[in-house]
């Protein structure tokens, strides 16, 4: 029987507030779970959303960070597939591989621990984190940004471990998301025409994807030109600014491309350019894919000939990965030096310099920030 750990952690007490540093006690991983030495977080906008205290799900005090990398420290009963000492990426989305989803084989949203890990609770309903004698939620089943957390079995990629965690880190969710939904979900072929709404590092990622693939042409869409350079070094081949046009941006792109593009991908999270990003491809065969969050209770419109005339609106939630499967081959990827994942890492921050991170993230300048513990 394992014992608790007192570690440091980056605790949110209240919606709206900087994180504080903390002393927090780490219970033992129980049944079907994993306690982990965290060694590094990417910080990712879904974690500043939640903090905000606009997401509507979010819970307080919670623990934040979902884009980690880590060393197994210790295994509840029942576990079988990692052991202490085996480098791990957690996951949001889990894969258990005997859900209806996980079998479906069209599908990564495995949902078995959904409805708990929404509450920001373990299976069993409760939480392995304390702080002042008070309960800690978890996040997204992940909880990254303390030095040690407790994950679910099933929601753990084990990952060579000769990989940096600092840089792989990165693949439990923006990286990965931006290059799945081009190869996994839209499923783009040799020869395309690819459009980009959006140069962050999903964005980014979806350039890598779409020039991995072999498409012809990857045009970048960004408000903020200091995008630019980065998205031709990771595969754009022209970069364009909505703000230089008096025309919608949609038509712009229809006349540049004799037609619209064969695909594109949202990588922001605005509606407006959801529609933008589905009626600028080509009439009788292009597929637009949404990966951008939009504002909680947001919602979508088109005229439906759009649809009618052949153009089909798609999503994809973590690049439609099974992570336990799927994120060992983008590791070896990134080890092959075919997916760039160190061009990203702009800030790097120790975990008592977190709020620097958050702050970093809504400059121009930052495309991910690192957290070493
Ligand atoms: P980011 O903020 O780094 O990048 C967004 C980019 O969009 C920026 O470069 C910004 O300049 C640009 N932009 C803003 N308004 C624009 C406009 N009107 N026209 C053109 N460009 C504009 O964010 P990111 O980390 O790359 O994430 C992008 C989106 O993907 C976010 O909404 C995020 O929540 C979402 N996301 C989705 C998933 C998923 O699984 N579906 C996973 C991770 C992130
Ligand atoms: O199974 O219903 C479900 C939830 C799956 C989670 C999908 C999350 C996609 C967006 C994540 C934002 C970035 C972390
Ligand atoms: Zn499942």
């Amino acid at each position: 029987e394992g014992k608790p750990i007192k570690c440091k952690a980056a605790i949110a007490w209240e919606a709206g507030k900087p994180l504080s540093i903390e002393e927090i006690e780490v219970a033992p991983p129980r049944k079907g779970e994993v306690r982990i030495k965290v060694h590094a977080t990417g910080v990712c906008h879904t974690d500043a959303y939640t903090l905000s205290g606009k997401d509507p799900e979010g819970l307080f005090p919670v623990v934040f960070g979902h884009e980690g990398g880590g060393v197994v420290e210790s295994i509840g009963e029942g576990v079988t597939s990692v052991a202490v000492g085996d480098h791990v990426i957690p996951l949001y989305i889990p894969e258990c591989r005997e859900c209806k989803f996980c079998t479906s084989g069209k599908t990564n949203l495995c949902s078995v621990v959904r409805a708990t890990q929404g509450q920001g609770l373990m299976p069993d309903g409760t939480t392995r984190f304390s702080c002042k004698d008070k309960q800690i939620y978890h996040y997204m089943g992940c909880s990254t940004f303390s030095e040690y957390t407790v994950v679910l079995e099933i929601s753990l990629a084990k990952v060579d471990p000769v990989a940096p965690l600092d840089k792989v880190c990165l693949l439990g969710c923006g990286i990965t998301t931006g290059y799945g939904a081009v190869t996994n979900t839209a499923k783009v072929e040799a020869g395309s025409s690819v459009v980009v709404f959006g140069l962050g590092g999903v964005g980014l990622s979806a350039i890598q994807g779409a020039k991995a693939v072999g498409a012809k042409r990857i045009i970048g869409v960004d408000t903020n030109p200091r995008k630019y350079a980065m998205a031709t070094q990771m595969g754009a081949t022209e970069c364009i600014n909505p703000k230089d046009f008096d025309k919608p941006i949609q038509q712009v792109l229809i006349d540049m491309t004799d037609g619209g593009p064969d695909y594109s991908f949202e990588c922001v999270g605005s509606v407006d350019l959801m529609r933008a990003a589905l009626e600028c491809t080509h009439k009788g065969w292009g597929v637009s894919t949404i990966i951008g969050v939009a504002p909680a209770g947001a919602e979508i419109s088109t005229r439906p000939f759009q649809l009618v005339t052949g153009r089909t609106w798609k999503g994809s939630a973590f690049g439609g990965v099974k992570g336990r499967s799927e994120l060992p081959l983008l590791v070896k990827r990134y080890q092959d030096g075919e997916l760039d994942i160190d061009s990203y890492v702009t800030h790097t921050f120790a975990l008592d310099e977190i709020n620097q991170a958050f702050e970093a993230m809504r400059e121009g300048s930052c495309i991910r920030a690192v957290i070493q513990m």
